[in-house]
């Protein structure tokens, strides 16, 4: 069971009472222990592939086969998980109207998440609120359900399972790799003018997700955020990938405070932390904001 020393628990929860503008970011361990592997250490490997050399433009390029069955096994993985405690927390401090018993100086938080798996929008549908829409939840670096059209761009969002009939059963790891022929793999259904007739677009799509070399959409917003956060909690990641990595240090460097929640805390952590909650954080997290989340 995990606990936290009753003087970091007061001075925790002093913050928290104070931040006017209190920001969470996410990483893959706030999904852990709905059953959705991480990408660094144990767990991050799909069949004989570390999961990271396949979440990049140019592995998509050489075999969109390999890469489309690797997101067909997460999505439908995604599919069958269901939100943890912890993102139950997130949820409740993101709810208006729940808001004010935890963060009472504060208009709103922001939950900038690097995970692409939207189990912490669920979790707010679970109680009644669209925190996606509401602009309550950055996801950063995408969704494993939007897909983008590889020829026309047309962006949009996809929850079928599968994906397309091509990837049926592919999601299964302890099958051997049988490639998946291109016109089996997702295709584009945007209606698209030809000469004389409307017609889909056909065009192949990808996930919708951000890759290695690629750009954060909502980058700026993100930064105009941060710009004024007093309290950021550091949620489950590495802090190995940029621009997340940096984001606690800049908040730090701005006159803030930083709270981390993980189980293994690294260097970066070290340096920054003004509270280390070294454990599970779907145990952490509930505990550090009195929150109950059964
Ligand atoms: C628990 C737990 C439990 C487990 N409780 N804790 C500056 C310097 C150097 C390089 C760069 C730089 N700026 C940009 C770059 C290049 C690159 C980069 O950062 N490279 C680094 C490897 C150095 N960044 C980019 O390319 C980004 N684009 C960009 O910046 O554009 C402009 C630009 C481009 C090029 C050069 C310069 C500027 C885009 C990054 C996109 C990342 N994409 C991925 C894949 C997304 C799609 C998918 O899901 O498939 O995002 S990679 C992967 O890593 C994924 C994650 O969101 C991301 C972060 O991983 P995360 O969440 O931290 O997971 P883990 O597994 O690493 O850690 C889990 C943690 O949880 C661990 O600490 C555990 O201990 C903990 N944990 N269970 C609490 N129960
Ligand atoms: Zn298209």
């Amino acid at each position: 069971m995990a606990s936290i020393s009753q003087s970091q628990l007061r001075s925790f929860k002093a913050a928290l009472k104070e931040a006017k503008k209190p920001v969470a970011l996410a990483g893959a361990g706030l999904s852990a222990a709905s059953g959705i592997p991480t990408f660094r250490g144990a767990g991050g490997l799909w069949r004989e592939h570390d999961a990271l050399s396949l979440a990049t433009p140019e592995a998509f390029s050489m075999d969109p086969s390999k890469v489309w069955q690797f997101y067909h096994y997460r999505r439908e993985t995604c599919l069958r998980a269901s939100p943890n405690s912890a993102h139950r927390c997130l949820a409740k401090l993101l709810s208006p109207s729940q808001r004010s018993k935890y963060l009472p100086s504060s208009g709103s938080l922001h939950l900038i998440t690097q995970n692409v798996d939207g189990l912490s929008a669920r979790a707010g549908t679970e109680i009644g609120e669209d925190h996606v829409t509401s602009g309550g939840i950055l996801e950063m670096h995408g969704s494993l359900f939007r897909t983008v059209c590889t020829s026309c761009n047309d962006v949009r969002p996809n929850f079928e399972s599968p994906i397309s009939e091509g990837l049926r059963g592919t999601e299964d790891p302890s099958l051997e790799y049988r490639e998946t022929p291109l016109e089996g793999l997702p295709r584009c259904e945007n209606l698209t003018r030809w000469s004389r007739s409307i017609q889909p677009c056909r065009g192949l799509l990808r996930p919708g997700v951000v890759w290695f070399g690629e750009s954060i959409p909502a980058l700026d917003e993100i930064y105009e955020i941060l710009e004024g956060c007093d309290l950021i909690m550091v949620l489950g990641t590495s802090s190995t990938v940029y621009p997340a990595a940096g984001f606690a240090g800049q908040v730090k460097m701005n006159g803030g405070r930083v709270a981390v929640f993980n189980l293994e805390c690294g260097p970066q952590d070290r340096i920054h932390a003004d509270w280390l909650f070294q454990g599970a954080v779907e145990e952490l997290l509930p505990l550090a904001l009195g929150i109950e989340t059964q």
